[in-house]
């Protein structure tokens, strides 16, 4: 069960341009996410809830490196790497997406944002595409560059975000249409700001283009958001799963294929663009899915911690899944998770049973979100 440990750093393990500031305020505990050190708690999980669901508060997460694809062959090249359809992907837009292998094995679901006709960012999640696409990139012989350039989002999310952020960059932030983005200069601070975020609390995304002065924007943040009570604070796992955000790494990987995860919206079979799973996913489709990623609320009492590797799940006796994430929700009062299933078994309301650390559990199939 869950153990203290201390990491080694060396330059294998990055820090972020906020990591001073996140010491400072008193991060308590990290990972590590795209070989960058990650804030993941400050008071405590549960007080960081709070804070993000009834006010506001700002995330180190430089850890969403974003990887860098242009030249004249990039909106073709970024077609072809995942099944969403991008061909309205406007510049000044981001698109939440699934990158996926051959067989449609998922390498990472970063969001695609257009920064110029020519030019995308993938913000992403915790795996190598830099590698992958270059890869990719050369062996196909496409016309693009590739590369990480030096960018680090800052995230504000709470329901109180919206006067701090006109207080920090203006009126015009309030204009900003969902998942939209604007190039803007806060005293000379070079940024891109984006209406996103990994919560559903709302808030924006402050893409830091010039690593320096990370803890010149972190100040900035703090300063005007004293008069807002701004609390530091991470990516918080009660609210996300609630919310119905995967992690990829933990909820899903590249053993599993976009028809498994309830994202339908995000995923066009047909578009008209060249990809590189469509076979492998029209033949999925046409046979059907082995697996489910499903929601599950497990019985009984608050469990003393979180799902750290995955706990099996059992059908009459049957394995049948394992347990991906797992959640006490202070608001609906119950335990909630995510799992893979296998796909008979994935019908809102069938009965599990899970075998938790404190013993075996029932479970039910509920629906994502789960609020
Ligand atoms: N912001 C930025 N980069 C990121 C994340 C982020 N990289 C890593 C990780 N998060 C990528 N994963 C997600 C998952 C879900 C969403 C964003 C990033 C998300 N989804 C909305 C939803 O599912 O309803 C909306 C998607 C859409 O409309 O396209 O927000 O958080 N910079």
């Amino acid at each position: 069960m869950s153990q203290n440990i201390e990491l080694t750093v060396s330059g294998r393990i990055r820090k972020s341009p906020y990591y001073n500031a996140t010491i400072r305020y008193g991060a308590k505990t990290f990972t590590v996410y795209n070989h960058m050190l990650m804030p993941t708690s400050y008071e405590d999980p549960e007080k960081d809830y709070w804070n993000l669901v009834n006010n506001v508060t700002v995330w180190d997460v430089a850890g969403e490196r974003q990887v860098e694809i242009s030249g004249p062959e990039s909106y073709r090249f970024v077609e072809y790497i995942t099944p969403r359809d991008l061909s309205k992907l406007q510049i000044g837009q981001g698109k939440y997406a699934l990158i996926t292998d051959e067989n449609g094995g998922i390498i990472n679901d970063p969001i695609i944002l257009r920064i110029s006709k020519d030019k995308f960012w993938l913000s992403i999640a915790d795996s190598d595409v830099l590698l992958w696409t270059k890869g990719l990139a050369e062996g196909l012989g496409w016309n693009v560059k590739i590369r990480e350039p030096d960018v680090s989002p800052l995230a504000i999310q709470g329901p109180n975000n919206l006067p701090l952020m006109i207080d920090l960059l203006g009126e015009w932030v309030s204009e900003l249409k969902y998942f939209f983005f604007k190039e803007f200069e806060l005293d000379g601070i070079p940024l891109i700001v984006q209406r996103s975020g990994w919560s559903k609390q709302g808030g924006f995304e402050l893409y830091l283009m010039d690593g320096t002065r990370g803890e010149e924007l972190w100040e900035r943040v703090m300063e005007v958001g004293m008069k807002y009570d701004i609390k530091p604070a991470t990516p918080n796992n009660i609210e996300r799963i609630e919310s119905g955000l995967f992690s990829w790494g933990n909820d899903m990987n590249i053993e599993n294929n976009p028809l498994e995860l309830p994202l339908n919206n995000f995923i066009q079979i047909d578009k008209g663009a060249d990809y590189i799973c469509r076979e492998a996913l029209q033949r999925i489709s046409s046979q059907g899915v082995k697996n489910k990623i499903v929601g599950l609320v497990i019985d009984g009492e608050q469990l003393p911690g979180a799902c750290e590797n995955n706990w099996n799940i059992f059908s009459s006796d049957k394995l049948s899944g394992k347990v991906t994430s797992t959640a006490y929700s202070p608001r609906l009062k119950q335990n909630i998770a995510f799992a893979t299933v296998d796909s008979h078994l994935g019908g809102l309301g069938t009965k599990l049973d899970v075998e938790t650390p404190w013993g075996r559990r029932s479970a039910k199939v509920s629906k994502i979100p789960f609020n």
